[in-house]
Parts: structure tokens; C-alpha cells; sequence
């Protein structure tokens, strides 16, 4: 057997309810049918490089303060080999099977192009072998265009014509990463697609150029054969004032100008949907609505600071809301819950990283048996739908049916009483709610 890099952490087992073991899942039970599929199967929990095996956990105010013993600290290709070693014990460990990454997670930024596409093959070469060693699965690869001063402007927002070269370039080798992984989708975050004062910013000029960029990666996909799903994941301010992709509904439209709503969905995440000013619920339930909901960044935000946080994604009604979107949609096909989320500051020892994800999978296996139940029981449901039953039928109907004109209507409302409208009752639905919890 090998080096073990987490000595003090066994293999996390289900151990049920009643269990004091702060290292055994509680409700998390991987095998465990739930409305007619395993969890494993409906939460396809992905755990994402940078926060676990990059994310040195400084703040605004402070750097880093994670302990990574294995970590040398060096942008050397070995370095980066051995942190998939790392990775991979983890991700059997904590029993998670897919996981995501961004370029300069895995292999190293070496300020030369041509250097730093070696560097990422390498590293690639040893995830292709530890995937085939262990079975687990890529849900989704993507390139940083945010982080190096090169893209202090953007990256496909760039004022800048070379740097936007780099960024495509970057693309690309992303693209082919995930496509040696076998990944099952690539995501474009927005990083720094945005603006922060219009006396110096070209709006029209940049989304052009971002859409074009989008469309070249959709023909590149063609070339290659990547069979994935692409993504787009909204955010709003953070990193710039004026993201392009700042919420669900703006993304739908940018994509939907530029002609590519059939080559992309939506990866929401519940952090950036807050930061929105909208909860997660509105921001799955508008890509939904346009078949468009891939997949999910799984975390929360802190209602008292202004941030993106990333906390674990603990929050019971949250994650409630979120898995009957999911099984309203008939579950994932190529998307899952990536828990794009870090412990805080003060969690700096390695084994914080499995009561991490111990929390978010305990979380959200409780938020899908209680979506089931509450699925199953059908009274939301039923009452949205009698809600709405002045349009099954009559004056309705015919709006429905698209036949109604202005002065139809104006015609049925001159000859009937004054309208009588039923409670929409709220606090009965949360009361129901909390029955449930
Ligand atoms: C940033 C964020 C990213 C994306 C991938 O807030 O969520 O990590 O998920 O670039
Ligand atoms: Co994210």
C-alpha cells in the first residue's frame, strides 16, 4: 500500500442516524434507494480540485492558513503529480465519484504558453491513469481566465486582442484535458467577463467577442468529438462591478441573442444566485423553465457578510428546494452537485476537509428524501395547480389557447362582476413545509 496522506481519517461509512462518529455519514447512504434511484446515483457528488487541493483558505485580509503537507509549495510538474495522488485518496475516502477542475488547478501557470500546455499533458497523463485506477468520473473541466494578471481585464471580454488569443488558446488545451478525461461537460464561468466603468469599456464590442468566443469552442467541440455538455455559470459583480453572466436569466439571454441556447445550460450555483439578489430556488427554477439546467455548484453564502463565501452547502431548506427542482426534472444526465465550497479560515488541518464534506453530503441526502416525500405527497403541487384553474377552462382558457384578443377579454370583463380572488396562502404552505423538516 501506498503513502497515505490522510493517516488519520478511515474510510467514511454510513453509520446512520444515531452515530456520535464525526467521521461515518449520518444520512448519506450511498446504496440506499430513494424514490426509485440510490442517493449516489440522484446527488452525483463531485468535489472540485481548487478548493480541495488548492484552496490555501486566505480572505481579503489575510493569506493562506490550510495545512498541505504534501504540498512543496513549487510550480514543478512532480509537485502537481503528487497532489493528484492526494486528491484521488481523498475522493475514495470521502466516497466521492466525480470531480471538476480548472487549468491552472491542476498543472501549473509557467508564464510561457507552450510550457505551461506541457506542464497541464503531464498532469493529465497521471488523472487519465488514477481514473482508470479508481473509476471515477470528470463532471466537468474549464480554463482560468480570471486569476493571472494577463486577464485583468478578461479574458473573451478583453480590450486587448492578444490576450484574448490567450484565453482562446487556453480554451482550447482545457477542452482537450476534459476530453482526454472523458469528462461529461466543460463550464465557462464568467471570471473576469465584465466591466467596472463604461468610459473605458466597448459593452457591444465585448460581448461580441464573447460570444464568438463561445461559438468557436462549440466548433472546436464538433472537431474533437468532446461529446459533453457546455455550461455557463452565472455570477454577479465579484470579481467586476457588471458581470456579463450575472444571473440565470441573463445568461439565458446573452445565449439566446447569440444563437447558442442549443449548445448550452446553466451550471447554477446558490452563492452567486444569493449574491444575485435571488435564491436558489428562483435561479434552478428559471433554467429549468427553459430546459436548461445542467448542473450545480453546491454551497451557501453568509447573510452577514457581502461575499462569496463558498460555506458548505448545510442549509436544510436550501437543499430541500434544490432537490425537488432536481427530481421535477427527472434527476441529472450529464450535471451533478459540485460542491464548489471551502472551510473557513480557521478549519486549516487536513481532516477539516472530510467534515467539510461529511456536512454537505449528510445535507443534501436530507434534503432529497424530504424533496421525495414532499414529491410524493403531491400538496404543493396540487395547490399550485388549483392556484391556476381559472385558466383550465372558460375566459382563461383562452388565453392559454392564445385565442384571447384585448378586446375579447375586455368584452368578458365589462360583462362580469367585479373579480374574487382566492388567499394565496403562504403561511399555510410554509407551515406545511415545515411539517416536512
Ligand atoms: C467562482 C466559481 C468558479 C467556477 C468555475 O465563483 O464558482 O470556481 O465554478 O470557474
Ligand atoms: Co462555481
Amino acid at each position: 500500500m501506498s503513502t497515505s496522506y490522510f493517516p488519520d481519517v478511515p474510510k467514511i461509512a454510513y453509520e446512520g442516524p444515531k452515530s456520535r462518529n464525526p467521521f461515518a455519514f449520518k444520512q448519506y447512504n450511498a446504496s440506499e434507494v430513494v424514490a426509485g434511484k440510490t442517493m449516489a446515483e440522484h446527488l452525483r457528488f463531485a468535489a472540485p480540485y481548487w478548493h480541495v487541493m488548492r484552496g490555501v483558505l486566505s480572505d481579503p485580509f489575510g493569506g493562506g492558513t490550510a495545512l498541505m503537507p504534501w504540498d512543496d509549495g513549487s510550480l514543478s510538474v512532480e509537485n502537481a503529480i503528487k497532489r493528484v495522488d492526494v486528491f484521488f485518496e481523498f475522493l475514495d475516502k470521502i466516497g466521492i465519484d466525480f470531480w471538476c477542475f480548472h487549468d491552472r488547478d491542476i498543472a501549473p501557470e509557467l508564464n510561457d504558453l507552450a510550457k505551461s500546455n506541457a506542464a497541464l499533458e503531464k498532469v493529465v497523463d497521471k488523472l487519465a491513469a488514477k481514473q482508470q485506477e479508481t473509476g471515477k468520473k470528470l463532471l466537468w473541466g474549464t480554463a482560468c481566465l480570471f486569476s493571472h494578471p494577463r486577464f485583468s481585464q478578461g479574458g473573451g471580454t478583453s480590450p486587448n486582442a492578444d490576450v484574448y488569443a490567450y484565453a482562446a488558446a487556453q480554451v482550447k488545451a482545457a477542452m482537450d484535458a476534459t476530453h482526454r478525461l472523458g469528462g461529461l461537460g466543460y463550464t465557462f464561468w464568467g471570471g473576469r467577463e465584465g466591466y467596472s466603468t463604461l468610459w473605458n469599456t466597448d459593452m457591444k464590442r465585448e460581448l461580441d467577442h464573447l460570444a464568438h468566443l463561445l461559438h468557436m469552442a462549440v466548433d472546436y467541440k464538433q472537431k474533437i468529438g468532446f461529446k459533453g455538455q457546455f455550461y455557463i455559470e452565472p455570477k454577479p459583480r465579484e470579481p467586476t462591478t457588471h458581470q456579463y453572466d450575472s444571473d440565470s436569466a441573463a445568461c439565458l439571454n446573452f445565449l439566446r441573442e447569440y444563437g447558442l441556447l442549443k449548445d448550452f445550460k446553466l451550471n447554477i450555483e446558490t452563492n452567486h444566485a444569493t449574491l444575485a439578489g435571488h435564491t436558489m430556488l428562483h435561479e434552478l427554477t428559471v433554467a429549468v423553465n427553459a430546459g436548461a439546467l445542467g448542473s450545480i455548484d453546491a454551497n451557501r453564502g453568509d447573510e452577514l457578510i457581502g461575499w462569496d463565501t463558498d460555506q458548505f452547502p448545510t442549509n436544510l431548506y436550501t437543499n430541500v428546494e434544490v432537490m425537488l427542482i432536481v427530481l421535477g426534472m427527472g434527476g441529472f444526465t450529464t450535471g451533478g452537485l459540485n460542491f464548489d465550497a471551502k472551510r473557513r479560515r480557521e478549519s486549516h488541518e487536513p481532516v477539516d476537509l472530510f467534515h467539510a464534506h461529511i456536512g454537505g453530503m449528510d445535507a443534501f441526502a436530507r434534503g432529497l428524501k424530504i424533496a421525495a416525500a414532499i414529491q410524493a405527497d403531491g400538496r404543493f403541487e396540487e395547490f399550485v395547480k388549483a392556484r391556476y384553474a381559472t385558466f383550465d377552462s372558460g375566459v382563461g382558457k383562452t388565453v392559454e389557447d392564445k385565442t384571447a384578443t384585448l378586446e375579447s377579454l375586455s368584452a368578458y370583463a365589462l360583462s362580469h362582476p367585479e373579480p374574487v380572488l382566492a388567499s394565496g396562502r403562504q403561511e399555510m404552505l410554509e407551515n406545511i413545509l415545515n411539517d416536512y423538516m
